[in-house]
């Protein structure tokens, strides 16, 4: 279906692209309890010339409210579900205790309609984070529930601002609504359910302004149900100082492009160097035939002034424990099947296309493919056996990447979603040490609903 929105605007590309709350430990210090409401809204999405867009949402917004805290603080959100229909709160990322996870049938029942779910936990970990439905996520995060997490440093780097930008992708038809075909075989046996337009923090905007010799935080979290991104800052050098929250080395991007999965984020240091009064585009090209602009950062004229150029400290580590990897219990895990691949014997009959280990998964029936003993490190090969690339994301944990295809990763980074490209294995090891069934599940939204879905049980 064409659609004449401008720029932002793949037009049929995306067809062809081929509860454990413990009241008594809130401290005076710890931020205020809150509501999260899930509610459908209208929101103006595509801006002027095209009728706001019928969407769901957390608090009537489009990102969800950013969740502000920082870190060791306790996080205490009361969810209730305006919806049609049954939702829960996943916060992506976050090292909390299982029952607080937000998976139905598995850590906790589905919030029904006119129903609330008390979440509370601690936050060990600085970094960026986003939060979302594990129910129906296909649809639900497709129909706009999403939102960020920021828990804050306690020593935050030197920067002259902060920005965040929460990219999100749409499949709207020529009023700017939201087509409803979701679970279609078509997406859920190819790359997932990509769309025709990308916001920005919930519009589509031209540029944002910025001034020369700034030094910005960008943080970026990809809420896509189905869409890589490989952003090219062009005209500037960033440096990714973290991946999925996690401090990292600070280092610059391979061919100096930032590739983001779904559910994936990256935490940047965007020193502005550019001329004042140019534009410089921010291209995403991760679909080479299907490179588009953005958004531009546009300069200001004002004289040279800020941070850029200083010298940059690396964050300080998150507490989490490190592997030990020659005491590590070694395990496989394949993931198969879709278009082009070994599909499972009986697929359509219940529309499952994807395997874990050579069995499809339905998305609440999820039986621990593995026991990790609690406390011991795990190093666990995943491997894609498909022609499609898959972002991996485990619960509960997060692992360091040891290797790509049989070679170290240069930075051994921390991460909750590796993206495995076509065929390609990675291995990741962690320190078993968050008791619980935990999900290990393809982010491709359409993936996961369609069989790319296990649990691990760590106990
Ligand atoms: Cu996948």
């Amino acid at each position: 279906m064409p659609v004449n929105f401008p720029r932002r605007m793949f037009l049929s590309s995306g067809f062809a692209l081929g509860a454990g709350a413990f009241p008594g430990l809130v401290r005076a210090s710890d931020p205020p309890a809150r509501v999260l409401r899930a509610v459908t809204a209208r929101h103006s999405l595509v801006g002027e010339g095209y009728p706001p867009t019928e969407v769901w949402s957390y608090d009537g917004k489009i990102p969800g409210p950013v969740l502000n805290y920082r870190q060791g603080e306790r996080l205490r959100i009361t969810f209730e579900n305006h919806l049609p229909e049954a939702s829960t709160v996943h916060f992506h990322g976050i090292r909390l205790p299982n029952a607080m996870d937000g998976v139905p049938h598995l850590t906790q029942a589905p919030v029904e309609p006119g129903a609330k779910f008390q979440y509370e936990f601690d936050l060990p970990d600085a970094g960026t984070y986003w939060y979302h439905p594990h129910l129906g996520s296909a649809e639900q995060v497709g129909r706009g529930l999403s939102g960020a997490l920021i828990v804050q440093e306690h020593a935050p780097p030197a920067v002259d601002r902060e920005l965040l930008w929460v990219l999100s992708d749409w499949r709207l038809d020529r009023e700017a609504r939201i087509v409803p075909n979701f679970g279609n075989f078509m997406d859920a046996s190819h790359a997932g359910r990509i769309g025709n337009t990308v916001s920005v923090n919930g519009s589509v905007p031209e540029s944002i302004d910025v001034n020369p010799g700034e030094r910005l935080r960008l943080r970026l979290v990809n809420a896509s149900n189905a869409r890589i991104y490989g952003l090219n800052f062009q005209g500037h050098d960033p440096v990714v100082i973290a991946y999925d929250g996690h401090p990292v080395a600070p280092h610059r991007p391979e061919r100096g492009r930032v590739v983001l999965g779904p559910a994936m984020r990256a935490d940047l240091i965007l020193d502005l160097a550019g001329q004042s009064g140019r534009n410089y585009p921010v291209v995403d090209d991760y679909y080479p035939r299907l490179a588009y602009r953005l958004l531009d950062l546009r300069y200001s004229k004002n004289t040279r002034a800020g941070r850029a150029g200083s010298a940059l400290q690396p964050l300080a580590p998150n507490p989490v424990a490190e592997p030990v990897l020659e005491r590590a219990e070694r395990h496989q895990i394949v993931f198969g099947g879709g278009m082009m691949g070994s599909m499972p014997r009986q697929p359509a009959a219940r529309g499952m296309i994807w395997t874990v280990n050579g069995q499809p998964v339905h998305e609440h029936d999820a039986k621990p493919i593995l026991s990790l003993e609690l406390g011991r490190t795990a190093l666990i090969e995943l491997v894609n056996d498909t022609m499609w690339p898959h972002p991996i994301h485990l619960h509960g944990h997060v692992f360091r990447v040891v290797s790509r295809d049989g070679s170290p990763t240069a930075h051994r980074e921390w991460r909750d979603t590796v993206l495995l490209e076509a065929r390609q294995r990675a291995e990741i090891a962690f320190v078993a040490d968050n008791p619980g069934v935990w999900m290990l599940h393809c982010h491709v939204l359409e993936h996961q609903a369609s069989g790319m879905m296990a649990a691990i049980r760590v106990a």
